[in-house]
C-alpha cells in the first residue's frame, strides 16, 4: 500500500522558500530502492542548497535533505543488498557509477558520475525517496532512526574528517563550529577514537551543550580577546592541537587554524561557507610542517563504521525534532546561526 501521492518540502527556485506540498510518489529503477524516510536530520548542506551558495547547480524544483532514515518498501529487481522491511538511509552520495578509477579505489565521493540527494536527485525531505540501492545506508534494526538521522552525513563526515586528519588516540583535536550539527558529532566520534577535543564556537548556550557531549575545553569566539592564544592554553605545554576539523560556516576560522595547529599538525577542511578562499602563510606552512586536506563525506565503508560507533552507543547526540513541515523555520534559525545540535523532522508531521 505505497500512496500514490505524498507530502514533501519543495525548493521551487533558487532561494527558496521551502513550500510544503503534495508531490507523486516516484517507481524505484532496476537498481534502485524506495525508503519510507521516517526521519531526516537538517544538515546546513540543505540551506545552502537552497540559497545557491555554491558554484555547482542544484536540480529545480529540489525536494532537499540527505540525512534521511527509514523502512525499504520497494526494490528494483536487480536489487540484492536489501530487502522489503529492512532499515536504511539515504545519505548525500546517492549513487555513483562504481566503474570508474575512484569509485573502484573506494573514493567514490570523488566520482564524476555521483548523483547527490537533495542536491542533483530528490532526497529526504518527503515521505518516499529513492536511491541507488549499493549506496543506502545499512541500519541495524535494533537503531532508533529518529536518532540515527544525522550520523548519515554529518556523523559520516566527521568520523572521515578525523580518520583523514590521522590523529591517533591521546592527542588533541580542535573543532571549530563545534556547536553545530556536524561539531556535536564530530565531540561525541573524537571521545570515541580517544582524542581530546576543544570545542570552537559562539555564546554560552552553544558551550554549555560542548562540554556536556564532552569537550575538554571551549573557545567562544565570540568573546575571546585571543583566540590563537586560548586555543594553544588548551593544550598540553601549550603547543597546539594535533588536528583541526573546520566546520564552520565563515571564512575567518580557517585563516585562524594555520596559527594554532601543532607543528607537523593537520588542517582538515570540511565546512563550505558560499565563496570562501583558505589563505594560509606559505612560510608558517614550511618550516611548522602543515599539512592542509579537504574531507568530503565518506565512502560505503566509512558510512558502516561510523554506523557501528552509533550502534554502540558510543555517539549520543540530543537532536530537536519538529514536523516536516516546519522545516523553513528550523532553515530561519540555521541562518541566524541560533541551533544547538542538530534538528532532525518527522515526516509524518
Ligand atoms: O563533506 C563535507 N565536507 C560536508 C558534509 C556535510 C556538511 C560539509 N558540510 C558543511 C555544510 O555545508 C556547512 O558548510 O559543513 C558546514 C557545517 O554544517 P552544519 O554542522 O550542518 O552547520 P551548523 O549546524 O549551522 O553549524 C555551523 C557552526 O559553525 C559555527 C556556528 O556558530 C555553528 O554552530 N561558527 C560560525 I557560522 N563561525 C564560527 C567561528 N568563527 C563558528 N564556530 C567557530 N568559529
Ligand atoms: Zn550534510
Ligand atoms: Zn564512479
Amino acid at each position: 500500500e505505497i500512496p500514490e501521492q505524498q507530502w514533501a518540502q519543495v525548493v521551487e527556485k533558487k532561494g527558496g522558500p521551502v513550500v510544503f506540498k503534495q508531490i507523486p510518489v516516484q517507481k524505484p529503477g532496476p537498481d534502485e530502492v524506495l525508503i519510507n524516510v521516517k526521519y531526516s536530520g537538517v544538515c546546513h548542506t540543505d540551506l545552502h542548497a537552497m540559497k545557491g551558495d555554491w558554484p555547482l547547480d542544484t536540480k529545480l524544483p529540489l525536494v532537499g535533505g540527505h540525512e534521511g532514515a527509514g523502512v525499504v518498501v520497494a526494490k528494483g529487481e536487480l536489487v540484492t543488498e536489501v530487502e522489503v522491511g529492512d532499515y536504511a538511509g539515504i545519505k548525500w552520495l546517492n549513487g555513483s557509477c562504481l566503474a570508474c578509477s575512484f569509485c573502484m579505489q573506494a573514493d567514490e565521493p570523488l566520482c564524476p558520475h555521483a548523483l547527490l540527494s537533495g542536491y542533483t536527485v530528490d532526497g529526504s525531505f518527503q515521505q518516499y525517496a529513492i536511491a541507488k540501492a549499493a549506496h543506502v545506508a545499512k541500519i541495524p534494526k535494533e537503531c532508533d532512526l529518529e536518532a540515527i538521522a544525522p550520523v548519515l552525513c554529518a556523523g559520516i563526515t566527521v568520523y572521515k574528517g578525523l580518520k583523514e586528519s590521522g590523529a591517533r588516540p591521546g592527542q588533541w583535536v580542535a573543532i571549530v563550529g563545534a556547536g553545530g550539527g556536524l561539531g556535536s558529532m564530530a565531540i561525541q566520534y573524537a571521545n570515541a577514537m580517544g582524542l581530546h577535543a576543544i570545542a570552537i564556537d559562539g555564546g554560552e548556550e552553544k558551550g554549555k551543550s560542548c562540554r556536556e557531549l564532552g569537550a575538554k575545553a571551549y573557545v567562544d569566539f565570540t568573546t575571546s580577546k585571543d583566540l590563537v592564544a586560548d586555543v594553544k592554553a588548551a593544550t598540553p605545554e601549550g603547543l597546539g592541537p594535533h588536528a583541526v576539523i573546520l566546520l564552520a560556516v565563515s571564512e575567518k576560522p580557517f585563516h585562524q587554524a594555520v596559527d594554532y595547529v601543532r607543528p607537523r599538525g593537520t588542517i582538515i577542511c570540511i565546512g563550505l561557507p558560499a565563496g570562501a578562499y583558505f589563505k594560509a602563510p606559505v612560510f608558517d606552512t614550511v618550516i611548522r610542517m602543515i599539512t592542509i586536506k579537504g574531507s568530503y563525506v565518506g565512502n560505503r565503508a566509512d558510512t558502516q563504521e561510523a554506523l557501528d560507533f552509533f550502534a554502540r552507543g558510543l555517539i549520543k547526540v540530543p537532536l530537536k525534532t519538529v514536523g516536516l513541515s516546519k522545516l523553513q523555520e528550523v532553515y530561519d534559525l540555521m541562518e541566524e546561526g541560533k541551533i544547538a545540535g542538530r534538528y532532525v523532522v518527522d515526516t509524518s508531521k
